[in-house]
């Protein structure tokens, strides 16, 4: 049966600060609500990208100063679809202790949440990707979900540049089959054709 999702009505459900305090988020018939994660490292346009597709400016926070969002932030879409806004990882300024919590955060969730069906993979488009995103990307790998990435900040590269940054960028994580797309915030790109993938991955 293909669901029709409609991508409208966001509303933030609840801040959970560690794994354990995650929110079940059921329908009405009792199923889990199927749940897509939107990682990728501090800074990179994760929060702004989820008011872009919700159509919902200022529901999510977001900012100029990396380390905004430190903890896993729930939204559902129109009752249908759960959205979690994760901590970014790889800023140096946030302090140790909140650092060492955060990894294993993020891993745990990434591995045992059981909604969990997609993964969106953010990645700034002016970027090589260094060992820290090396090892998100097994994360991912590892925890046997479908994923995307999307190639952020778009607005920010000439035609030439988007082109020559995402072949590097694809060769140097090495996956096969992977799914990408570019996005903008700014411009605007990339939103219906997400919406398209996240649709095909339901379907
Ligand atoms: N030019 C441009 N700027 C963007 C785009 N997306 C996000 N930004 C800017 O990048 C900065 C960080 O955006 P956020 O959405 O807060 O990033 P985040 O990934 O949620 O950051 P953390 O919560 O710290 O992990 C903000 O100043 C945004 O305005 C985009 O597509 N184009
Ligand atoms: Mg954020």
């Amino acid at each position: 049966m293909t669901k029709s999702f409609l991508f409208k009505n966001a509303k933030f459900v609840t801040t959970a600060v560690s794994f354990a305090k995650c929110p079940i988020l059921k329908d009405a018939r009792g199923n889990f609500l199927p749940e897509i994660a939107v990682a990728g490292r501090s800074n990179v346009g994760k929060s702004s990208l989820l008011n872009d597709l919700f159509k919902a400016k200022g529901l999510v926070k977001t900012s100029a100063t990396p380390g905004k969002t430190q903890c896993l932030n729930f939204f559902t879409l129109n009752d249908q679809l759960t959205f979690v806004d994760l901590p970014g990882y790889g800023f140096a300024r946030v302090p140790p202790e909140v650092r060492k919590k955060w990894g294993p955060m993020i891993q745990t969730y990434l591995e045992n949440r059981e909604p969990l069906q997609l993964i969106l993979f953010l990645f700034d488009i002016r970027r090589i990707p260094n060992e820290e995103d090396q090892e998100f990307m097994e994360w991912i790998a590892r925890s046997e979900k479908a994923a995307i990435l999307i190639l952020t900040k778009a607005d920010k590269v000439t035609r030439n540049e988007l082109a020559a940054n995402t072949k590097k960028i694809l060769e140097s994580f090495a996956c096969e089959n992977l799914h990408f797309l570019h996005y903008s915030v700014a411009k605007p790109m990339g939103r219906d054709l997400l919406i398209k993938m996240i649709k095909d991955v339901f379907s």
